[in-house]
């Protein structure tokens, strides 16, 4: 399985490339706009596209924002901005990451890389309870849908380095998934010499176990693998329930100048693995605990694992929503792979293996693989509709290819401008997908909007797939720098109003303005503040030099959207209060003086007045 005909890759490889930046040198000068290829009628569209003042958007779309470390909000198909939520990165706008509790969430960290938003499951059907999104960084985050906040950021998990392939859900949310994209020696305190990476460096598949009542995640349990830098997942669904599917671009075990070392073979793999049985072994007892979490090695637990060769370099792995097929977009190539998942069970039954990797069977291409489909070039994802159509995203091409299951006839593409990445359909991935919409995440924009310097936005192209032939509808311009996202029905997802008072329990938590003050304990100090249009009591915290404050602020407010704030610059506090919450933030008050704090939202005709000040009396 080692043949490598690299001068053939080489040759792709270098074809590819200047295709690539042929195409990225003459984005900006593709004729601009209007009735460019798959453009719909301009009224048509506009009607399609326009949500009325006062009239709500059929679907929330949930973004990556990259390494801004956020996630973004649109409403579709209008593609209106509604909302940031803030996961691996302090974000002054909402106080998040000023406070002490999402301070604390954060550990000490400042930003993260958000890849793959995934939004919680029951039955394969997005239940819109909470969504998780996995930091390259080996964290993972959830986020509730019932408040739009952080709730836990789990990580940075042991042994796991670069987790690109998170945070993928199993289809009753029994699991997310994470694997290295750098392998590493594990435990990671051996440090190994780079010479020995074939044999002593290795990848970790990980499942983060999800509460099923409460979405809590834990560490769950690991898989020890080849080398092989995983790069994305997807989880089985109905016949493959119970299965989950990893790409890899490095089966060659490359180290150095990737590009070329790992671009040697013509086939990769995609990894099975059985997480039901993964999950027995480990609850058994089986495998080493490593860093505190329990590591498989499938060669000596047979079949976890199995590895399907896949052309070439796939990026994305994507099952049908009836969990038939698996499909795997070799990114250096011109067609996507599509693997029949009964006759990869066939397959392992009878031991139809070519080979073995570190004693990972291998099996026989010919015998799993149902096509190979000539998308075009450079193909990255693939996302499904509910009639046997599947779209994929082409790098190269700067297009999307739609195609028929079963028949592998490629129908229809559509330009995208410009350098598409992922893309993503209404409910696109689950058993029963909407279709309707298709959003292409693109990487370049350029000329497509009043530009704004060196750095462009990034644009979000909606597409309309409600007919044989797609249509571009809309452009709209996203924040920095969306990889992938989700697309929910909006009726699915159940806000609150307000946090209701019978549900704050903050310790600190004070509901009456008469109850608001300053206590000390030694050089400890506790102040209860109230937050109330239009006052915060008290109106003056008094402290010696060196004390330890803590402020505790409760927004007593319960009527929706009544945000209290509570900025002090002096001290770098910005703490937004939602109503209903209690937040605290700890501070040593170093610095004597007489500093200001005032409400940071405006909240009624009266915010102006809604401030106060902290005196800090100098020490002796
Ligand atoms: S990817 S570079 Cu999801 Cu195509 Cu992250
Ligand atoms: Cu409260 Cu402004």
């Amino acid at each position: 399985m080692r043949s490598k005909s690299w001068i053939t890759s080489a040759a792709v490889f270098v074809i590819i490339v200047i295709i690539a930046s042929a195409a990225g040198r003459c984005a900006p000068s593709t004729p601009k706009g209007r009735k460019a290829g798959g453009v719909s009628d301009i009224a048509v569209a506009a009607q399609k596209t326009y949500v009325a003042p006062g009239d709500l958007d059929e679907y929330y779309m949930f973004a990556s924002g990259g390494h801004s470390g956020q996630v973004y909000v649109y409403g579709v198909p209008s593609m209106r901005h509604l909302s940031t939520i803030p996961v691996f990165a302090p974000y002054s706008a909402t106080g998040y990451g000023y406070d002490d509790e999402s301070k604390a969430m954060l550990g000490g960290l400042t930003w993260g890389d958000v890849h793959h938003p995934s939004l919680s499951e029951t039955g394969g059907d997005y239940d819109g309870r909470w969504l998780f999104v996995n930091d390259i960084n080996g964290r993972v985050a959830r986020i509730d849908l019932r408040d739009f906040k952080t709730k836990q950021i789990l990580g940075p998990i042991p042994n796991i380095s670069g987790n690109h392939a998170g945070a993928f859900i199993t289809p009753n949310s029994e699991y997310s998934f994470m694997a290295s994209r750098f392998s590493a020696p594990v435990p990671r305190t051996n440090a190994v010499s780079i010479d020995q990476y074939a044999s002593q460096y290795k990848g970790i598949i990980a499942a983060i176990a999800i509460d099923p009542k409460t979405g809590q995640m834990s560490p769950g349990f690991q898989i020890l693998t080849p080398p092989f830098d995983w790069d994305l997942s997807d989880a089985g669904k109905l016949v493959s329930d119970g299965w989950a599917f990893f790409s890899c671009y490095n089966s060659e075990r490359g180290t150095g100048k990737l590009e070329v070392t790992a671009s040697q073979r013509d086939r990769d793999y995609i990894a099975a693995i059985n997480w039901k049985e993964a999950a027995k072994a480990a609850a058994a007892g089986q495998g080493d605990m490593i860093g505190g979490v329990r590591v498989l090695d499938p060669k000596k637990v047979p079949g976890i694992m199995f590895l399907m060769p896949c052309g070439k370099s796939p990026h994305g792995v994507d099952v049908s929503p009836d969990g038939k097929y698996i499909v795997g977009s070799g990114k250096l190539q011109g067609v996507t792979t599509v693997f029949n998942f009964e006759k990869m069970i066939t397959a392992i039954r009878n031991k139809n293996f070519t080979g073995q990797e570190d004693g990972i069977p291998v099996l026989k291409y010919e015998a799993i693989k149902d096509a190979e489909v000539a998308v075009g070039l450079g193909p990255l994802h693939t996302q499904f509709g509910p009639d046997g159509y599947a779209y994929t995203s082409l790098f190269v091409d700067s297009a999307i290819a739609k195609w028929k299951l079963g028949t592998w006839e490629v129908v229809d593409k559509v330009p995208m401008s410009y350098s598409i990445g992922h893309l993503a359909a209404a409910e696109g991935d689950t058993v029963s997908p909407d279709g309707k919409w298709l959003v292409g995440l693109n990487k370049l924009s350029h000329g497509r909007h009043l530009s704004v310097g060196p750095s462009q936005p990034e644009s979000s192209q909606l597409v309309d797939i409600s007919d044989e032939k797609m249509k571009l509808v809309y452009d709209a311009f996203t924040e920095p720098e969306p990889h992938y996202a989700q697309i929910i029905k909006a009726d699915k997802i159940h806000t609150i109003e307000v946090y209701p008072k019978e549900e704050n329990h903050h310790p600190l938590a004070v509901w009456d303005v008469k109850d608001a003050g300053v206590t000390r304990n030694g050089t400890n100090v506790t102040a209860k503040v109230v937050l109330v249009r239009s006052t915060i009591t008290p109106s003056v915290i008094e402290v010696n030099q060196g004390d330890l404050v803590n402020v505790a602020l409760t927004n007593i407010e319960q009527s929706t959207d009544e945000l209290h704030g509570f900025g002090l610059i002096d001290y770098n506090i910005n703490i937004v209060v939602d109503p209903g919450e209690t937040k605290t933030v700890t501070f040593r008050a170093d610095k004597p003086g007489v500093f200001a704090y005032y409400c940071t939202n405006f909240c009624s005709a009266l915010h102006q007045e809604m401030q106060g000040y902290l005196i800090v009396k100098p020490r002796g």
